[in-house]
This record gives structure tokens, C-alpha cells and sequence, in this order.
């Protein structure tokens, strides 16, 4: 009985919701797109952006509720469906019912599911890897396109991942697909953006830039005008403005792994070209001076992302991930606002040690600011960006703090000041751990005490309390082989040999030599530590909505994971949630782009949709920086 009411009444309803969905907000999109008065935002926002009709939004939502799918709705009258709201449908269908819609689903690898002792240890080797046995392409380019690729024994029997198809034909009469075959305008050729692909796909790229944080509520906050811990307002004096932004941008081959995490997404919104020319259009109106991006596969990187990129304006540095990992992390900067002092591509993995065998990489890049000619005599300190994406697997907690040591390790060395001081840092991207998780706190708060703790509880993740076997942290979290001291430095930067580096700024690239043992070096005991002063541009939460902040949904459950970092005094005295306000002196944030709640992001089916083209939402923050005279 249940089992036909499911069949027969609940999952036509569910695909009728999601394609309603869907048509909805590509109507919606559709309809902004004639419109096409988005204003496009400056560079240093002087001004806060157009903030979005949310009455007119939410109208126009509860409309469709009401009209479009009442009908559909009364077969459905209580439950999850009716609690939830419409148009989440798709994904509520999803979570209740996983697998149900791929007959092949118990050969599918969900972490999720995976409970046997072997695939806690092994999370991540176990997904799939693709290469396709086709060489990748030549690179040319940055210093570091030569690091050689790890091509140790455990990479040799990488796979080509068998791909569950999605039922394409089961697409055809999709209202959205309709709307989307009919609505957008052929694009004159003149005018086509520069990222336009003719006859790559089915879709054309949209004519103009798509507005949809109009439709996704996502406002800029503007802190220009709040006097800092001195009480100075931005502006008093010269000042260095720039923006930044981080966005984890979903890398096809890791999306084309996991496909049973986007059976709620319209297979057209999920194409490449499609989530291509909306990235793009979002860059493009945020118009960051620096991007960091996580999930760069390497051919979308040198085949379209970079040559667009550098057609905007940009100067790009990338860093593939080590082994068979196809994507990795990039940053990006105007050459008109910076000038690059030196780039360090970071490799965690370490052949021969067990805790950094993951293929993770972080990428950082000291940049001195360009103030504009004509203030005379002055200087701005450097910046030091650095772009990281951590494991996701939730139960090595051990992994991730060893990676994030290397990285702070790294950061440490390349914004180090001769006086052991640092230069400004802005330290972002996907930590793939959530707010007040022991390893943000250990970010935020510069210490940690880890010894004993559960590797899964590092992270936040996910609850595997209940499991029998639990791996635990040990002191010391990594063997002094590594050379990194419990502080996250390089030992060599403690006891610098060489002090020829330049007005006190490291050389561009380490090569961390660890098959000579280091020299001994006292350890703590079961607490690792950092000194870089940083916290959150974000605050993890939304007091107008009384929800936290989402800046990924994977299979509708929204979640932090992403951040930007900035360096910052704390107060003396400060409350630890008010320390985003405490900040002075170097680096003051002026603004962020606000993030959203899972709630608004189940009224769009989740992520990725028509408008947000990654199942990550992006980071963006304004910071100003002291031009001192000289
Ligand atoms: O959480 V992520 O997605 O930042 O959005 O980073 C990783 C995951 C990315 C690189 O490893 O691949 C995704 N289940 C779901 N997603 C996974 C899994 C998994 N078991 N492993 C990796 N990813």
C-alpha cells in the first residue's frame, strides 16, 4: 500500500514539483534577463550595491505556491512536501527516498553509507578517480605548471569511474526545458561575452549577466561606516580598498563522481558550458580584484577559465591536486591593483607518511598593493593571500590538522616579517569543517588541544559518536620529520640558515626537504598552536532570519564550510563573537556579500540551480588597507 501510494501519488508529484520548480526560476530568470538593468557593481564599492526587491521576490514565490501548485499539492496534503514548502520537492523527495530514483543505486558510493571499518579508514581512496586514460593537456604558464605529478604505486590502479547516466529522456517534456529552449535570445556575435561557446551544447549562455542574488535575497553588508577599535571610520586618510572573493566552484569530474548528490538538479543546468557562462557572469558582476577558487579542473582551468579570466583582467595562478585529482585551487589577482612578490603552490601529500597521503593542495601568493599615482610618497604593506581546499572526508579530523599546519606553516613563512611579525593575510577557501568545529576554533583562537579527541569530532561534519571503533588523536599530531613545529612553522623559519631573503620576505618557492631527518625540536604535548592573528569575515549566522548562514547545501542540508579569514587584533576584553568588529590597524573589512539560509535555498531547489551554478554560494568581502606616508 505504501509502496504504491509512493509509486503512484508522491514521486509524480515530486517530479511535477521540481519541474515547476525549475520553470519557475527560469522564468524568473528569464524575466530578469529582458529586463536587463542590473547595474554593474564597482570594483571597491565605493557603494553598496542595488540591495533586491525582496517583497517583490517573495510575491512572486508565494504566487506560484499558491497557484501553480495547489492542485498538485491537495494529493500530498500532509507531510514533508506541505511543512517544507513546493518547491523543495525535489530535494525533500531525495533525502526521504535515497537512491529510489537509480535502479543501479547499491553500487553507488555514498559516504554516507560506508560504515565498515575499512571504508572509515579509506573514505576518499575509495571515490572513484577519472583520467579516462587520456594525458592531460600540456600546460604552460605559471613557475610551478612543471611540479612534477605524484605518480607513486597507489595511483596505479586509478580508474575510470563508471558514470551513472542520468535518464536523459525522462527530461524531454520538462516544462523547464521548454522554457529554456524557448526563452533566451540567440547572442549576436558582436556581443556574445567573451566566455559565449557557439554550438557546444544545446544552451546558449544568457545575453547578459544574470542578477541572481536579486532573486536569491543575497545583500550587500556594508561596515564602511562603523568606526573600528580605535574609532576610526574607513576613509580617514589614504586608503588601499580591494575586494576578494572565494568560491568553491564544483569540478565537473567530482560532480560527474558524485551524481547521486544532484538528482535534483535539471541535467541541463548541470552541463559545463551552462554552470560555465554563469560562473563567469557572476565574476564578472561581482568583479573581485582577487579570486580564490576551489575545484578548478585543470582543463576547464587552461582550456576556458584562465584565457577568460586573463580577458577580464585577471593574472592567474594554479595548482592542480597531486595523484589522479583532476581539479585544484587557483588564484587570480588584477594586475592593476597588485604587483605578485612571490607564489607558493602547497602540496599536503607526503610520500611515506600515513596522515598526509590525501592529495590536497593550497596555493599561496604575497601581493604588494599599487596605490594610484599621486599620493606623494607612501607604502602599503604587503598582502599575503592564501587559497586552500581540505579533505572532506568527516572522520579524518587528524588529516585535516596536518594539512592545515602545512598550510599555516606555509603561510607563516611567506608573510613573515623580519621582526617575526606578519604582513597582512587573508586566508580563505573550503575547509570542509563548520563553525566552532575544533579546527575552526583552532584557526580562530591559535591554539588547540587536541590530544584524545575523536578524529571525526575535528571537523563538525557529521555524529559518529555512536560508532564502536573511533580513531582518537595522539600527541604528537605529526611526526617531527615533517619539520613543522607545534606552532605550524617551518622549522627552518625558527632557526633561519638563510637570511638573504629579500627585506625579510620568503623565497617564492619551499622545497621542504623531509627525507633528511630534522634536527630534533621540542614538542608540546597534545596542543598545536599558530600566530597569526585571523577570524572570520562571515559570523556563521543571519540575525534577521534567526538562522546560521549556509555556504553549501550537499543534498539539501545547508552548511559553513567555506571562509574568509582576515588577519585581525583581537580585543582585549572582547567578546569572541563581536571579533570581526575588534579588528584594526592593517586590515579593516569595509563590507561582505551576505550569505543565506538553508530555508531560501530550499525555495530554490537547493544547489546547484538555474542561477547558482555550484553547489557552493560565494564568498565576497571588501577590506581596506592603511597607506602610510613616507
Ligand atoms: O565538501 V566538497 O565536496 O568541499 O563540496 O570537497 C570534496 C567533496 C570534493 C573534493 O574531495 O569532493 C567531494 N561524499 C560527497 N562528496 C565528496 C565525497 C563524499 N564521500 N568525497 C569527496 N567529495
Amino acid at each position: 500500500m505504501i509502496a504504491s501510494c509512493l509509486c503512484y501519488l508522491l514521486l509524480p508529484a515530486a517530479r511535477l514539483f521540481r519541474a515547476l520548480s525549475d520553470a519557475f526560476f527560469t522564468c524568473r530568470k528569464n524575466a530578469f534577463l529582458a529586463k536587463s538593468s542590473s547595474p554593474q557593481v564597482d570594483g571597491d564599492f565605493a557603494m553598496a550595491p542595488r540591495g533586491p526587491d525582496q517583497e517583490e521576490c517573495e510575491g512572486l514565490l508565494q504566487q506560484w505556491q499558491e497557484e501553480g501548485s495547489s492542485q498538485a499539492l491537495s494529493t500530498v496534503s500532509e507531510g514533508l512536501l506541505v511543512d517544507k514548502g513546493v518547491a523543495e520537492s525535489s530535494l525533500a523527495h531525495l533525502m526521504d527516498n535515497p537512491g529510489e530514483q537509480d535502479a543501479a543505486s547499491e553500487d553507488k558510493w555514498s559516504s554516507r553509507q560506508l560504515s565498515d571499518l575499512w571504508a572509515a579508514e579509506n573514505l576518499e581512496e575509495s571515490f572513484p578517480e577519472v583520467l579516462g586514460g587520456e594525458p592531460l593537456p600540456e600546460v604552460e604558464g605559471p613557475m610551478w605548471a612543471e611540479v612534477p605529478v605524484q605518480t607513486g604505486p597507489q595511483y596505479a590502479d586509478c580508474a575510470v569511474l563508471p558514470v551513472g547516466a542520468l535518464a536523459a529522456e525522462q527530461w524531454e517534456e520538462d516544462p523547464a526545458v521548454v522554457a529554456w529552449s524557448i526563452a533566451p535570445e540567440p547572442v549576436p556575435q558582436e556581443e556574445a561575452p567573451i566566455w559565449s561557446f557557439e554550438g557546444l551544447g544545446q544552451l546558449q549562455p544568457p545575453p547578459v549577466e544574470i542578477p541572481y542574488h536579486e532573486i536569491l535575497w543575497r545583500e550587500w553588508e556594508d561596515f564602511s561606516t562603523q568606526p573600528d577599535a580605535q574609532g576610526l571610520e574607513a576613509g580617514d586618510g589614504p586608503q588601499f580598498q580591494f575586494t576578494l572573493m572565494s568560491y568553491n566552484i564544483l569540478a565537473q569530474d567530482l560532480m560527474q563522481q558524485s551524481s547521486e548528490l544532484y538528482l535534483h538538479c535539471h541535467p541541463d543546468i548541470l552541463s559545463w558550458n551552462y554552470r560555465f557562462a554563469n560562473l563567469m557572469q557572476e565574476f564578472q558582476h561581482w568583479d573581485p580584484d582577487i579570486l580564490c577558487l576551489q575545484e578548478v579542473q585543470e582543463d576547464h582551468y587552461w582550456q576556458q577559465l584562465e584565457p577568460s579570466l586573463r580577458m577580464m583582467g585577471f593574472t592567474c595562478f594554479y595548482k592542480r591536486r597531486t595523484g589522479c585529482k583532476t581539479d585544484g585551487c587557483a588564484v587570480c589577482y588584477k594586475p592593476t591593483r597588485f604587483r605578485l612578490l612571490c607564489a607558493s603552490p602547497v602540496e599536503y601529500f607526503r610520500p611515506g607518511l600515513e596522515l598526509l597521503n590525501r592529495d590536497n593542495v593550497g596555493l599561496v601568493l604575497l601581493l604588494q598593493p599599487l596605490v594610484p599615482e599621486g599620493l606623494g610618497q607612501v607604502s602599503v604593506a604587503p598582502l599575503c593571500v592564501a587559497n586552500t581546499h581540505v579533505l572532506y572526508n568527516p572522520r579524518r579530523g587528524d588529516v585535516k590538522l596536518a594539512q592545515m599546519a602545512i598550510f599555516l606553516a606555509e603561510v607563516d613563512k611567506v608573510a613573515r616579517l623580519s621582526d617575526g611579525s606578519h604582513c597582512p593575510i587573508i586566508l580563505c577557501g573550503d575547509l570542509n569543517s563548520v563553525p566552532d568545529s575544533p579546527l575552526y576554533n583552532f584557526i580562530r583562537d591559535g591554539e588547540l588541544q587536541y590530544h584524545g579527541m575523536p578524529a571525526w569530532k575535528v571537523s563538525g561534519q557529521e555524529d559518529f559518536s555512536h560508532q564502536l571503533y573511533q580513531r582518537k588523536l595522539q600527541a604528537p599530531l605529526w611526526p617531527s620529520s615533517l619539520g613543522i613545529t607545534d606552532c605550524c612553522q617551518y622549522v627552518t623559519s625558527c632557526h633561519p640558515k638563510r637570511s638573504e631573503r629579500p627585506a625579510g620576505w620568503a623565497e617564492p618557492v619551499i622545497e621542504e626537504d623531509i627525507s633528511e631527518p630534522e634536527p630534533d625540536f621540542p614538542r608540546t604535548v597534545g596542543t598545536i598552536q599558530h600566530c597569526l592573528h585571523l577570524t572570520s569575515v562571515y559570523t556563521h549566522f543571519l540575525p534577521q532570519h534567526g538562522r546560521p548562514e549556509v555556504t553549501t547545501m550537499p543534498l539539501g542540508l545547508g552548511m559553513t564550510v567555506d571562509y574568509i579569514f582576515f588577519s585581525a587584533e583581537s580585543c582585549k576584553n572582547g567578546n569572541r563573537t563581536d571579533r570581526r568588529l575588534c579588528h584594526d590597524g592593517t586590515l579593516k573589512l569595509l563590507g561582505r556579500l551576505s550569505l543565506l539560509s538553508e530555508e531560501i535555498l530550499w525555495a530554490a531547489n537547493g544547489l546547484p540551480n538555474p542561477f547558482c551554478s555550484s553547489d557552493h554560494l560565494c564568498l565576497l568581502a571588501s577590506f581596506e588597507m592603511e597607506v602610510t606616508a613616507l
